[in-house]
């Protein structure tokens, strides 16, 4: 029996340490458990990754290269050899690249894992042999680009191990409670401070309840809530002119938009009683450390960067940045300072190079927003003919599920799906070749809700024939003859390469001691205050200006409701959707929670089916009666997989391909529906 650290990989802020505790005889994981000595997880894990041995064993692991041997979305399948499968594979690329040039390809990937390795560096492939470049939209870039708007780049905010600091807690568009719970303890450690939490958000969670007090809000009116909270703390006098005249700029520009947002407008925008408005703004302004945790939840509606942009302003008002704890937090992420120059081909579209066989790199090759795979699989010209999907799930996770089941059924469309599970994407593929988990790779993690760094070595072997993503793509580019040294680079030269040209946070983190140690705390000031003098932006302030617009969320006479889809306890996007006893844990099926004043008006009951209709499809849903959502908006929390739903269609059916206001981002909570 084997007790091993290792961190996990998921697409989660908290990038837990976790204890392994593996059967090496039988090449079984039997458990895992949170790391005691981590600071941050705190010694235990989530209610999703504690079932992560049933993931790694589970009878839909797929353990061979698999050839489709049926129609697409079909079942049918033929075991083959790796070497048949990458030969016919590298065949058919070096057709398509012969006949229509790198273009015709497209690699579709996420943030399955957060490994650098497995996450960034398989793109190294695809820049090599001058790919169509995948726009990574689907998470965060509305939220980097306001973010960094107001703050410069990188985008790092309040150290959460500061958080019991602060003395006011606004927990704003975050269902913390569900997607970054290791921040519990330290949210805890503030209320027993004396700290008071406050959660903004349009439906009631576990987050609103643990919270002391919950503050429901219109979908996307979030900006016109900022801007009077603004006004009012300026017309009370509690705004800090001595930090604003040192630390900031454009204040005038962004109070005069704000000096429209009158409490009465606001109250009427916001469905916020303009006393709550009020109230929350002077406490906001004379706790002094107030704090902000927010997240990507907000940023997905057509005014969401916006809206992000409105609130983190509020902290440089008061002068909330310059006590500990104090000021807002999106993503931890820029704080480490990784030399990415070699990561994923970065310099193949930097440097000039010369091409040499099927090595063409293309700097100025298209790119494609991934928020549209569905268009761009259906209508890009000239067109996608071979699309390599690893680290996520389309079929389910991208808007307009049915434009892009229309493109993956495509018989011109080539597509190699590398996975971990036998996912609905996964069965469109001409290839599904099998991934090893974060058990069985090294990798080096970064976290985008903490400060620390982790090494991860392999802590049991394969299953089955299971191999990594960047052994698929070396392989590949073996066959196609490229010579960049890059694409053949093992884990420790990669993470030796990321740790060059330490920054002062990260002086002294090798490999050797992450591997000795496991993670380690970068070498921040405690506590952090990182905008006491001012910012990242080009102007060396924090920048108001310009001013973020109000774009409210649109309904119409035939979509009237707004369709909210964020994340569920139990799944991790759509990883774990197809865990037993994790589908159980959230019920068994997706269910629509709908307001009684809306249900009322529709003749809906509890247990119900309903149909939910929007511009892009309909599906059929269990209804939940409840108070929980503020009227007119309805939720559905998870991207389950298809086959729990009682019409076997995911919710993304009913999303678009609209984007938002800044940094091409994804629009998920903002759905028109009837
Ligand atoms: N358990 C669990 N944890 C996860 C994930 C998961 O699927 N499950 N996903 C991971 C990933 S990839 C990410 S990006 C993060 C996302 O983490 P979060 O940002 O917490 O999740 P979101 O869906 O993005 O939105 C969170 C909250 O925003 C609210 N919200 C939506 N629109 C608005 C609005 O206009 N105004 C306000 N005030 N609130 C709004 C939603 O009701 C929801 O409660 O979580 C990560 N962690
Ligand atoms: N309606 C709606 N849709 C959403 C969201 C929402 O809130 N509402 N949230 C959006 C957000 S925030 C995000 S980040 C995206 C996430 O979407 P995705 O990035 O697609 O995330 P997952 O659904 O978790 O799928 C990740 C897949 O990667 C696989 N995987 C994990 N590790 C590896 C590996 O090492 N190699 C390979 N080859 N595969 C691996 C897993 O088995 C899993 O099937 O979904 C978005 N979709
Ligand atoms: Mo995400």
């Amino acid at each position: 029996m084997l007790k091993a650290r290792t961190t996990c990989p998921l697409d989660c802020p908290d990038a837990c340490s976790l204890i392994a505790t593996i059967d090496e005889a039988q090449n079984r994981l039997l458990k895992i458990e949170g790391d005691p000595n981590h600071p941050v997880t705190q010694g235990f894990a989530c209610v999703k990754t504690y079932r992560y041995p049933e993931r790694n064993h589970h009878p839909l692991r797929p353990l061979y290269p698999l050839k489709r041997a049926g129609t697409k979305g079909g079942d049918k399948w033929k075991r083959v050899s790796w070497e048949e499968a990458l030969d016919d594979i590298a065949a058919r690329l070096k057709k398509i690249l012969d006949a229509h040039g790198g273009e015709a390809v497209l690699p579709y990937h996420y943030a399955g894992t957060m490994g650098q390795m497995q996450y960034a560096h398989p793109n190294t492939f695809f820049r090599a042999i001058g790919a169509s470049e995948l726009d990574e939209t689907i998470c965060a870039t509305a939220g980097a680009a306001a973010w960094e708007a107001s703050y410069g780049s990188p985008r790092y905010g309040v150290d959460p191990e500061d958080v019991p600091r602060a003395k006011l807690i606004f927990l704003w568009g975050i269902n913390s409670l569900y997607t970054n719970s290791h921040l519990t303890p330290k949210l805890k450690e503030a209320r027993k401070n004396g700290a008071r939490i406050v959660h903004i958000d349009p439906y009631e969670s576990h987050t609103s309840k643990f919270a002391d007090e919950h503050v429901k809000v219109r979908p996307g009116s979030d900006a016109a809530l900022a801007y009077a909270m603004a006004r009012v703390i300026v017309k009370a006098g509690l705004h800090d002119q001595v930090y604003l005249d040192r630390a900031t700029k454009g204040l005038e520009a962004f109070m005069q938009e704000a000096e429209q947002w009158t409490l009465e407008r606001a109250g009427a925008a916001t469905a916020v009683p303009a006393e709550t408005i009020e109230r929350l703004a002077l406490e906001f302004a004379r706790a002094k450390a107030s704090f902000i945790r927010t997240s990507y939840g907000i940023t997905r509606h057509p005014g969401g960067a916006s809206a992000l942009r409105a609130i983190t302003l509020l902290p440089a008002i008061t002068g909330a940045w310059q006590y500990p704890g104090g000021g807002a937090l999106l993503s931890t992420s820029g704080v480490f300072g990784l030399n990415k120059k070699f990561l994923g081909g970065e310099h193949l579209l930097k440097e000039p190079q010369t091409p040499k066989g099927y090595f063409r790199p293309n700097p100025r090759t298209r790119h494609i927003n991934m928020t549209r795979l569905g268009s761009a699989l259906t209508k890009l010209n000239p067109p996608i003919r071979a699309l390599f999907v690893y680290n996520s799930n389309p079929a389910v996770v991208a808007p307009d599920s049915g434009k892009v089941r229309e493109g993956l059924l495509r018989e011109d469309l080539f597509t190699v799906v590398l996975e971990q599970a036998m996912t609905e994407t996964a069965k469109y593929a001409d290839y599904v070749l099998p991934a090893t988990t974060f058990l069985e790779h090294p990798d080096l993690y970064t976290a985008y809700g903490h400060f620390y760094i982790s090494w991860n070595q392999a802590v049991m072997k394969p299953q089955g024939e299971a191999r990594p993503n960047t052994w698929v793509f070396a392989e590949l580019g073996k066959r196609l003859d490229i010579e960049e040294p890059t694409l053949y680079w093992d884990a420790d030269t990669l993470a030796r390469s990321l740790l060059q040209n330490p920054t002062p946070w990260r002086e002294g983190i090798t490999l050797e001691r992450l591997k000795k140690e496991g993670f380690i705390r970068l070498a921040t000031p405690r506590p952090f205050l990182p905008f006491v003098n001012g910012a990242n932006t080009p102007s060396g302030r924090i920048q108001f200006d310009p001013p973020p617009a109000v774009i409210l969320d649109e309904t119409t006479e035939e979509f009237p409701l707004t369709l909210l889809t964020p994340p569920a306890h139990h799944f991790l996007n759509s990883t774990y959707g197809h865990i037993e006893q994790l589908v159980e844990g959230e019920g068994g099926e997706p269910v629509l929670l709908v307001h009684p004043q809306d249900a009322k008006a529709r003749g809906i009951v509890s247990g119900a089916q309903v149909r939910i209709r929007s511009r892009q499809g309909e599906v059929v849903r269990k209804a939940a009666v409840t108070g929980a959502p503020i009227a007119g908006t309805v939720v559905l929390e998870g991207t389950w997989w298809e086959r729990p739903a009682p019409d076997g269609k995911g919710i993304n059916h009913l999303t678009s391909e609209r984007l938002t206001d800044m940094g091409g981002g994804s629009t998920f909570h903002s759905n028109p529906v009837q």
